[in-house]
Parts: structure tokens; sequence; C-alpha cells
């Protein structure tokens, strides 16, 4: 059994990681970018190393410092998380070379089904369908107008080296076909330096439902159980759920053996979910998922099974604890990713900020997976997810209630959070009834009514600075940061030892904002793709005006002027990659 473990992540899946080690014996180190370093996943560790840097390719992407921290604290295995490096082969052969364990798949399987088009040819091998298509790249339009009389419209054209729907086409009929095909292909170069397309039957109304496998090292792979995630919008899952209402048992075991097929055939071991789109008692493979999942409570709450734990012994080359014929499923759980996103209006604006109070909900089946508590930050810099409430009930009707019930009790103060559009579509009468499908939230469900604004019962808030001290503890001096209001910054006396005058940090004045102060310099604040410019040179524009939107964190971002002024010089067009803090728009 593994001894000690460092968490290559951040937020809830380090935090729940975490726990699971600490149950489990199993010694921990945390690792924290400069903005993590007070963060919850540190408090919890038993050991914390500064990566430095502040945004994610600095730190938590780096990975020449997480390997040195990986040497220095004596790890003998690494979490991943999802995300980051969950799905880097690079990095977990770089880690296995080092005599580490990586905690999931072998990097064989990952490259096999990190690729889309190698991804449905090894299904497809396995006996595992895709959605009828073509496995050929197309060519020109002709092609997609023969499959098209063929199969039936309407008809998807996908980006092969594509994922999350971006360049998906639909064509409804042959007149429309030159035209879908030309811009499927160009925005499949654009967005994925790739242009070979192609084509699918499409499915007006799919559900979204994924299958949990988990192998170990001497053969054993076995299903664990679906879960519905069709409640998404823009390809972000809001919430997921367990079994899937309106699943016909005998889908459920075809499902699952297709997935333990697909699993088989890429040599897989360790945890991974199997996606599949569902329409009309039909299942079609989509992808697979080599890592855990943010949702991964859901299947843990109806099987009792704790799948991180699962995945340490299996890491440690110990068998599955369970078999397929032992597993056993009770009653539905819900998930409800609770984002620091503004859903007013349906825009879901990014709503990073200080947590003044952060106060979950309890009782009987609530669970929340949290990486946050009251006082801690949510950074710009880093997926906005707060942390995840499930719901258990004995019944789908029951979990929905409790889950309405938790949302309700939840107080979360300081920064604009999901919760009032995830109670819209629980309380909304197609969620009950499961005729949603994946277009549901963002065809048919009405948000406008929905506000959420940040309350901060500290609006008082000092901001804190660093400095940089010596202190001497017992004869002993140490050189330490320490944060202090700002107001108190002049000279800091740290808990009895008295230190010297701080010294000035040198170099940046550290991160970027959403904009230049005074200067009129309308900085990114953070690394992404400009998607659209909203001024133009000489244009008058107010103060918080966006002046662009930004793709980042696989959200559009609004970038805005911090003052009045005209229009100097646009700096950026359409399509441009930024990195944090780079100028974008010049106000006078
Ligand atoms: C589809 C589809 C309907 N028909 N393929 C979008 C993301 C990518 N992973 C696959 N996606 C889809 N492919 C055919 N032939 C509908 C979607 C789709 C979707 C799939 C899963 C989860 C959310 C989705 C949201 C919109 C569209």
């Amino acid at each position: 059994m593994l001894k000690k473990i460092l968490i290559a992540n951040r937020g809830e899946i380090a935090v729940r990681v975490i726990r699971a080690c600490q149950e489990m014996g199993i010694a921990t180190v945390a690792v924290y970018s400069d903005l993590d370093r007070d963060s919850l996943h540190v408090r919890l560790a038993d050991e914390a190393y500064a990566l430095g840097g502040t945004t994610a390719a600095e730190s938590y992407l780096n990975t020449e410092v997480i390997l040195d921290v990986i040497e220095r604290s004596g790890a003998d295995g690494v979490h991943p998380g999802y995300g980051f490096f969950s799905e880097n082969t690079d990095f977990a052969r770089a880690i296995t070379e080092r005599g580490v364990t990586f905690i999931g798949p072998p990097p064989g399987a990952i490259e096999v089904m990190g690729d889309k088009v190698s991804s449905r040819i090894a299904a497809q091998a396995a006996g595992v369908s895709g959605v009828p298509g073509t496995t050929e790249f197309l060519n020109d339009a002709s092609e997609v107008v023969a499959f098209g009389e063929e199969f039936g419209w309407p008809i998807a054209i996908k980006a092969a080296y594509g994922g999350g729907g971006r360049g998906m086409r639909v064509v409804r009929s042959a007149d429309e076909a030159a035209e879908a095909f030309d811009s499927a292909r160009s925005e499949a170069l654009k967005g994925f330096g790739r242009d070979e397309c192609y084509v699918e039957r499409y499915l007006t109304w799919p559900r979204h439902i994924e299958m949990q496998i988990i192998g170990d090292t001497h053969g054993n792979c076995v299903w664990v159980a679906e879960r519905d995630c069709s409640a998404q919008r823009r390809h972000q899952k809001l919430i997921e759920e367990s079994p899937a209402p309106a699943f016909p048992a005998e889908v459920r075991q075809a499902m699952g053996d297709a997935a333990v097929k697909v699993a088989k055939a890429c040599g897989y071991y360790n945890a991974g979910t199997v996606e599949f789109l569902y329409q009309d008692g039909e299942f079609f493979f989509l992808e697979m998922n080599t890592r855990l999942q943010v949702e991964h409570p859901v299947t843990e709450m109806v099987s009792g099974i704790d799948l991180v734990a699962e995945q340490i012994r299996v890491a440690s080359g110990l068998p599955l604890s369970f078999t397929q014929e032992s597993i056993s499923l009770s009653g539905h759980a819900i998930e409800v990713r609770i984002n620091a996103e503004n859903p007013a209006e349906g825009k879901f604006l990014p709503s990073p900020g200080d947590i003044s109070t952060l106060v979950p909900p309890a009782g009987f089946g609530t669970r929340w997976d949290g990486g946050y508590e009251s006082g801690d930050t949510v950074s710009q810099y880093y997926d906005n997810l707060v942390g995840k409430l499930i719901c258990w009930g004995e019944d789908r009707p029951t979990a929905i209630a409790r889950t309405l019930r938790a949302l309700r009790e939840f107080r979360i103060e300081g920064i604009a959070t999901t919760i009032p559009a995830d109670i819209a579509i629980l309380e909304h009468p197609d969620f009950s009834a499961a005729t949603h499908s994946t277009k549901w939230v963002e065809d048919t469900l009405d948000l406008t009514g929905v506000t959420s604004t940040p309350i901060s019962t500290d609006a008082d808030a000092e901001p804190k600075v660093q400095r940089d001290v010596d202190v001497e503890v017992n004869g002993k001096r140490f050189a330490v940061k320490v944060f202090v209001p700002q107001s108190q910054a002049g000279a800091v006396v740290a808990g009895g030892a008295t230190s010297g005058a701080a010294k000035p940090r040198r170099g940046s004045a550290g991160g970027a904002g959403a904009a230049g102060g005074g200067s009129g310099a309308v900085t990114v604040p953070m690394q992404g793709t400009i998607v659209k410019i909203l001024v133009e040179v000489g244009q008058e524009v107010e103060a918080g005006a966006t002046v662009c939107v930004l793709e980042a964190m696989k959200m559009e971002n609004n970038i805005a002027a911090e003052k009045a002024g005209t229009v100097k010089e646009i700096k950026v067009a359409p399509g441009d990659s930024v990195g944090a803090g780079d100028v974008v728009v010049v106000i006078e």
C-alpha cells in the first residue's frame, strides 16, 4: 500500500483525495500556487509545498516543479485528480520513470482514448459503435450529401480532432451541406489546428449517459453504475444523477458490458468513464475519459463504493475489493455543481471573489465536497467550481426534494453562484419528468427571472498584502512570508517574534486585473483566446464597458474598461491567443 501521496491538483478534488488518504492512514502532500497558499487543501494536507506562480500554467501545470516536489517530499504515489495533468501521458510517464506510482490508467490507454478518432476506432474494434457515420475523413461536400441521402437528415459534421462540440455543424438538408462543410473545416482548423472532419447521423434530442468503470492490474474490470449528465449548458455539466431516469435495466446491463469491453480493449486499469449518447432506447459510444470525474460522488452514493480509495488500492497493486456480482445499487443520487458564476439572465458570468460566508447544508443524505470555506477566495485564474452538493434519496423524487431543500439551506455570501439556476432546473417539470436532453438548458429552460447577486457581509474587508520578514524563534532566524491588511503593512510583528521593517517585494506588482489602472491599458486576467472585439478606435467608452470577449476556463469572459475615455488602440483581433496581463485595448 502506498505510504505518501502527492495530490497534483487543487480545490475540491484535492480535498477529496486528501480525505480518502487520511482514512487509509496514508500521508498527504499538497502543492499550491502563490494564490492558493492559504487554501483548504493546503490546510488539510500533512505537508504542503509552494509551486510558485499564479496561473495554472505557472504552477499546477509546471511539470518540472511538481517532479521536484515529488522528489523532495518522498511521495511514492501521485494522484492527478481531474483536469491539469490527469490525462497527460508525458506526466504519467515522467512519474513512473522515477519509480513513483501514477494513480490512474496506463499511459497507453490515455493515449488511445485521448484522441477522438483513435478512441472511436478502438471502441468499434471492441464491438461498441458510435453514432452511425463515416470512418473516413470527408473530402468534399458531395460526400455529406450522399451520407444524408442514405441515412436521412439531419446529420452532424464533426471535427475529427475536436472536442466539446466545437466545430460540430448540424446539416438539415442537401442545400446546407456545402456551407456547413466549409465552416466546420475552417473552425476545426482554427480551433484544433487540424481540419479533418467526418459525418454522423444527428441525434436530435439525446441524453448524455456515462458509465463508471474501474479495473485492477489482475485482469478484473467492472462497471459500477451509470450517470445521466444531460443537464448541461455549453458543454458545462450543471447537474448529474444516478441512476439515469427512465433507463431500462437491460439497457444498463448492455451499456455496462459495452463500457467494460472498451476498457479491456485498451488494457485499462484504475477508474475511468465511458460516455454515450442515448436516444430512443439505443446508445452510442461518444468518448472515454481516462480519469476520475468531477461527478464521481453520485456513483459512490448509490453504490457505497469509495472510488478514490479503490483507485489508491488498485494503484498499490491490490485487486478490486468487489466483483461485478457483489455490486448492489440503492436509491438515487443527484449532484449539483456550485460554480462561482452569476446565472442572471442565463449569462453565467464568472463571479470570482472573497467568500465572506460559506455554510454548507447538512442532514440525512446530504454531502458537500467543497474546496473552499468562509474567508477563502475564488480566483479568476482557475476553474470556478466552489464545490459539489450531492444528495441521496431512496427514489428520484425524494432525491430531488432533498437537493432542493439543501440548496435553499446553503449559505454562501461574497460571490454569486449558480445555485438559483440549479434550483430552477430541479423545480422544472421537464426535469422531474426526465424529458430533458443535452439541449434542454439552452433551448427550453427560461432563466430570465433568475438573479444571483454577491452579498458580502464584510464589505469593508481590507485587501491583504504580502510581506517578507525575518523572524527569530527560539534563537533561530527564519525568513517567512506574512500577509497583513494593507493598513498595517508598514511594519510587521509576527506572533511575539520581532521583525525588521518589511522589505518591499521586488518584481512585478502582481497579477493583472480585468483592466489596467488609471493608465487606461485594458488587460486580460488570464490566458485565453479573444473571440470578439466590441469597440472601435476613436469610440467613447464608459468605465465598466465591455471592450472584448475572452474565451478562457471553457467560458466567455467579458473584459471591461476600468476608466471612461476614448479607445486609442486595439492590440488584438478575434482568434488571437493572449496571456494573463496582456494589454488588449488602450483607452486615453
Ligand atoms: C452529437 C450530438 C448529437 N448527434 N453527435 C457535443 C460534444 C461532443 N462530445 C459530442 N456532442 C454531441 N454529439 C450526434 N451524432 C449531440 C452532442 C451534444 C452533446 C453531447 C454530449 C453532452 C452534451 C452535448 C451538448 C450538445 C450537443
